[in-house]
Order: C-alpha cells, then structure tokens, then sequence
C-alpha cells in the first residue's frame, strides 16, 4: 500500500519516466506473467494505434493520455518509441481481487447455473455447446425463445469473456439470460412478446480456458488469452484478434507471448472457429453484442481501419443505435478505431463478413488517470459492481432484440402511432 501511494505521488508530480524494482511474479512455467503498467502520452486515434503496435493491450484512454499493460518485450520496445512517460511492473498487491468475491462464476458454477436454468424453464431455455476449447472445456450456450428450433425468428448474439481476466462480462450475459426466463414466467407482458417473436441466443463464456487460468489459484493472473500452447512455449491468442476479417492488421501481435498475440491464422483457434461455424449456421442472427471490461464504452465498427462503414445505411444503423443505448447505460458510444486500430476483432468479422449489425460494449468501470493503481485495476472491480452493472445494461439488450427483426427501423421516421406499428405488438 505504501508502495502504491508512493507510486500515486510519484505520477501526480508527473516526473518523466521511472522503473521500479520490486519482488515482481516469477515466470516458470509460464503461470505467474510478469506485466508492466505503462503510461504514454498520446494526444489522438493515431498515437494510441502506434502503442497498441507495441503489443501492449491498451485499458484507459484519458485526454491526451494512454494507460497500458505489457509484457518485458512490449516494455523495451515501448522505451524505444520515445512516447513512454511513466512505467512499473505490476506487484501482487496491485492484482489481489478482493477477498469476497464469490457471487462471480467459476467454470463449474456457471455450467451448473446455466443447466439450472434450462432445468427450471423446459418451455423457454435449450442449454448446448457451440463447440469445445482448446482444453476440452464446452462452449454453453443458451437459447432462449418460446420455440427455440424456429431458425425463422429474428435473433440477437450475446457474447461474453473473450478477455480472461474480464470476469464481468461473463455474468452480465449470465444475468440477461436469468432476467429474461424470470420475467416471462412473472407475466412481463413486455419479455413475454419479445420471447414469443425473437430467439437469444446466449454465450457468456467464449474463453472458459482462459478464465479458470485467472482464478486457479488465490490470486488474479491478470490472463487475457486462451490457453493455447504456441510454437515458442508460450500461452494463449488474443480471441479478440484472432477472427477473420482484416485478420493481420495492425494493432494485433505477432508475438505469440504478447497479450494480442492474433494466433498463426484466422481463427486458428477452437474458441472463435466454433462462435463463426454457429453465426454461419444460424442465418436468422440480425444482431451481435459482444461484452468486455472495461472503460464503458459502446463500440462498432470498423476496428481494424480509421475508415466508417461505406454503407451510409448500415453506418447510420450503427450510430444511431450506439447513440440511443448509450442514453440507458451512460457509456460513450464511438466507431472502435477511435480509440486505437486492433485488427480481428468479433464485431469487424460479423458486420464485414455477414453484414451483422454488431457492438462491443466495454462495460464498468471507467478510470481516470489517477485511479489506475486501484487494486485489480478496472478488471477486478469487485462483485458489488455485477448487478448495478448488468440493470443499466438490460435496456441496452431489450432495445437490440427489439429491433432485431429489422435494425433499420431505427433510422426510419417514426410513425405517428408509434408503438402500435411495431411488430412485437
Ligand atoms: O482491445 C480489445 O480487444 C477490446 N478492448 S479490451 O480492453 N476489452 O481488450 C476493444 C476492441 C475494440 N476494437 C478496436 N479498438 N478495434
Ligand atoms: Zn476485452
């Protein structure tokens, strides 16, 4: 603690770059990574994308400021680039999660919870696996739908946990999926029509490899990947560099022991081969939502270029729908490479390959600057945050399955029944 505050000081007095030694993680066996936080200075979209270059996985965006984490590789070249103000390696203080965190779901309790709520409403909920990670884990996912066969209904695709250590993004989808079953029976006239007229489907963990890795042991790993074994002995790809459209391009490692590591080819991986084989099977998908931590943001694409959607159409599409969610959960609504280019990412693949309407929402919370040395930083905020976090999100993910039938609804004049024209009611 005392380190961390003098550390705060150190920072607030904006005195240049400074390395720390301290009794960092030892790397033997590849279990306890040695991660370095960073902060560069970076006053626009095309500053940040030559630091996600670096390797570096960027996590706070602040002005004309940029807080990353890297690995000892990232942090040499990072020295090299003449835009780092301020480093030090991550201590286990600093990734403790706190000790009362047992309302978040490890592996086995979320299998059990999803097969609980399959049991429990037979008529609503169909429990599969879209396939098996590269540790022979399922991938489950809930359909939920009063006819869940019916390949006909308008349907939208929430992910979540692409990014290990981001554990939220796992119980938000975990929580919909919950809501929507419990409202249905409870007579929610609204929950009732759009379960009646829509299918949701539900993954909520692509990356269990990953996520058990961060919580194996009594501290947080602050793992990103999946736990794929790479030809140099290092572990994990970046699921969320590893799709296949601009799949290559920047903001994605070649380095397969850096945290966006894109893997040796699209989707080489078992996690995002099986979400793409259920998107090709499954036609009847008119929207994506893909959760991470942290930041609160509603992103859309194009993240692997500066360019927007050619499209004016499905562009507008887009913004509008970001704009309107982001009056419900406060987030900041944007085209993902303003915040940095990163190449081979789920929305990019979804809308460029399928023409799918897709948002990544980075979910609570957001840091300043000077809040970055929080322990577990902004991924371990604690279980207080996951049901605040998934109520301001439940408005955002009815108004997507809303408009599901025909996201280009929401561009059209209002007619002036509104309401009454719509086809839920
Ligand atoms: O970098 C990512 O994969 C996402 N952020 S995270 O902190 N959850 O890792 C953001 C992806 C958004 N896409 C682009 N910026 N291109
Ligand atoms: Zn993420």
């Amino acid at each position: 603690m005392k380190r961390f505050f003098f550390l705060f000081v150190v920072f607030s007095l904006g005195i240049a770059t400074i390395s720390l030694v301290t009794n960092g993680y030892a790397s033997e066996n590849n279990t306890k990574p040695i991660y370095y936080w960073m902060k560069f200075k970076a006053k626009d979209k095309f500053a940040r994308s030559k630091i996600a270059d670096l390797g570096v996985t960027i996590e706070t965006v602040v002005e004309d400021s940029v807080a990353a984490i890297g690995n000892a590789r990232n942090l040499a070249a990072a020295k090299k680039s003449g835009m780092l103000e301020l480093d030090f390696e991550l201590t286990d203080k600093m990734l403790d999660f706190p000790q009362e965190d047992s309302n978040f779901h490890n592996y086995a309790e979320l299998v059990q919870e999803m097969q609980k709520l399959a049991a429990q409403y037979p008529n609503l909920a169909k429990l599969s696996s879209i396939g098996t990670t590269r540790e022979g884990r399922e991938l489950y996912m809930l359909t939920i739908s009063t006819d869940s066969d019916d390949l006909s209904r308008p349907a939208v695709f929430f992910m979540g946990g692409h990014h290990a250590r981001e554990h939220l993004s796992v119980e938000t989808p975990l929580l919909l999926a919950e809501h929507l079953l419990k409202s249905y029976t409870s007579r929610d006239l609204r929950i009732i029509n759009l379960l009646s007229k829509r299918t949701v489907y539900i993954l909520p963990s692509v990356n269990p490899d990953g996520a058990e890795f961060d919580v194996a042991t009594d501290k947080y790993r602050m793992w990103r990947k999946n736990r794929t074994k790479n030809h140099d002995n290092s572990y994990g790809v970046d699921l969320n560099r590893n799709y296949g459209y601009g799949w290559g391009g920047g903001g994605a490692s070649t380095y397969p022991g850096d945290d966006t590591y894109r893997g040796t080819s699209a989707f080489s991986e078992s996690e995002s081969l099986a979400v793409k084989n259920f998107f090709e099977s499954h036609n009847n998908i008119t929207i994506t939502l893909s959760f991470h931590t942290y930041s609160e943001l509603i992103l859309y694409p194009w993240g692997h270029s500066y360019n927007k959607i050619s499209n004016q159409k499905d562009f507008q599409v887009h913004k509008t729908m970001a704009e309107t969610m982001a009056q419900w959960n406060g987030y900041t609504p944007e085209q993902s490479s303003d915040l940095y280019i990163a190449s081979g990412d789920t929305t990019d693949w979804a809308y460029g390959q399928l023409g799918i309407i897709s948002f990544t929402f980075e979910l609570d919370p957001k840091m300043g600057m000077s809040e970055q040395f929080k322990p577990g930083g902004g991924f371990y905020p604690g279980q207080s945050y996951i049901y605040p976090v998934f109520q301001k999100n439940l408005e955002p993910c009815l108004y997507l399955l809303e408009y599901s039938d025909n996201p280009y609804r929401v561009i059209e004049p209002k007619p002036l029944a509104y309401g009454l024209s719509s086809p839920l009611w």
